[in-house]
């Protein structure tokens, strides 16, 4: 059953033309590794500076990174190709350093997730953090830091060494199932190279890709440093993304285990722990929670509803939207008898605030906008 809500408003006549809200065309190449002819094609638009560290997009509206970074002050906003993105919802599993954050409109794009983290593997470390320096001896290979500011682009190499439970302690103890990867995949090679790469603080969040047969999966993301000093680190800890296939497909495609119409981790983020029941208003803006997540709007924020704007007129309605929903005009001229008649097709609303034509003659009608998750 498809479940809508709709807003009522009375309408008179006239009509205006209406503008159509452009959408930015966001698939732009930024630049990729070249330094190594082999790395050429990876697609840096999938990856993003967040938080002053990293995640990356595991869906059209979904990323992924450390629970210890999404948890991290700030707006959480991204600016994509001069487009700004609003961090609409976080996720924290409940166990481990792991968060999803999902955003108000589409990425770019995004790498299929890898379902194994093969001993011995070649891994891509991609992400923003602090520059530095692997530095090679006869003994061991570690990475030390060359800048104390962070959000510099950067990747390399590692291997994954051995499988590892991590734990952490923010924003939770995190108890994380995952795997410790090398800087070094030769520990005789006594030379520098230019494409190993290591960690440091502001690294957390870094995607950890495998090139499976020419595809580049996502397999985790970094979580912790190893070292031998305070200054040189020697592995690298990241959560397996394998381990949490399924948390992260019951958030992706919005499992609702007590089957009330809120997803699980829509009551997750917004529960508080408690159980989040569907038909209260928690905000006092006059929608109920489940109204609240059929329009996606913020059912702990009574500023964020859906409604009309101000400047909405009989013709023009101009309101509240989200760029993964569906919006519909609706009229009749007689609220006793009669049903509702179609205005136009539903169509994805843009996000922040969309416009539609209502229905309009010289007689009076009722238009109301209905919103729908597609
Ligand atoms: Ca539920
Ligand atoms: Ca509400
Ligand atoms: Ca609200």
């Amino acid at each position: 059953m498809r479940i809508y809500v709709f807003m009522l408003l009375l309408c008179l006549s006239g009509v205006r033309s209406v503008d159509a809200i452009a959408v930015a065309d966001l698939v732009v190449a930024e630049s990729s590794p070249t330094q190594v002819t082999a790395y050429a094609d990876f697609d840096w638009d999938f990856v993003y500076n967040y938080k002053g560290s990293s995640a990356v997009a595991v869906d059209d509206y979904w990323l992924i990174t450390a629970a210890h970074v999404a948890d991290d002050g700030g707006s959480g906003a991204l600016t994509i190709h001069g487009e700004v993105y609003t961090q609409m919802q976080r996720v924290y599993h409940p166990t481990a350093d792991l968060a999803l954050v999902r955003y108000d409109k589409a990425l770019p794009g995004f790498y299929p997730r890898a379902t194994q983290t093969p001993l011995g593997s070649e891994v891509v470390l991609v992400g923003f953090g602090r520059a530095g320096d692997v530095v090679s001896t006869r003994f061991q290979a570690y990475f030390t830091e060359t800048e104390t500011t962070h959000s510099t682009k950067r990747w390399g190499t590692n291997r994954i060494d051995q499988n590892v439970t991590y734990n952490t302690t923010l924003p939770i103890v995190a108890t994380s199932q995952g795997f410790q990867i090398s800087i070094s995949r030769d520990r005789s090679n006594e030379n520098p190279t230019d494409y190993e790469a290591g960690c440091n603080v502001y690294d957390s969040g870094c995607g950890l890709f495998l090139n499976e047969g020419g595809v580049w999966k996502l397999a985790g993301h970094m979580i912790v440093r190893e070292g031998t000093s305070a200054t040189e680190f020697i592995n690298n800890g990241a959560v397996s993304l394998a381990f949490y296939s399924n948390w992260i497909d019951d958030v992706l495609t919005n499992t609702d285990s007590d089957e009330d119409g809120l997803p699980d981790h829509f009551e997750a983020s917004y529960g508080g722990g408690s159980d989040m029941t569907a038909s209260e208003d928690w905000d006092g803006d006059g929608q109920s929670n489940l109204q609240e997540w059929l329009a996606d709007t913020i059912p702990t924020d009574g500023a964020s509803v859906f409604e009309l704007l101000s400047d909405s007129t009989p013709s023009v309605l101009h309101f509240s939207s989200s760029a993964s929903r569906e919006y519909q005009v609706q009229f009749r001229t007689n609220l006793v008898s009669g049903s509702w008649i179609e205005t136009n097709a539903w169509s994805l609303g843009d996000a922040g605030s969309s416009i539609r034509s209502g229905a309009t003659n010289d007689s009076i009608r009722f238009n109301r906008m209905g919103v729908r998750i597609p």
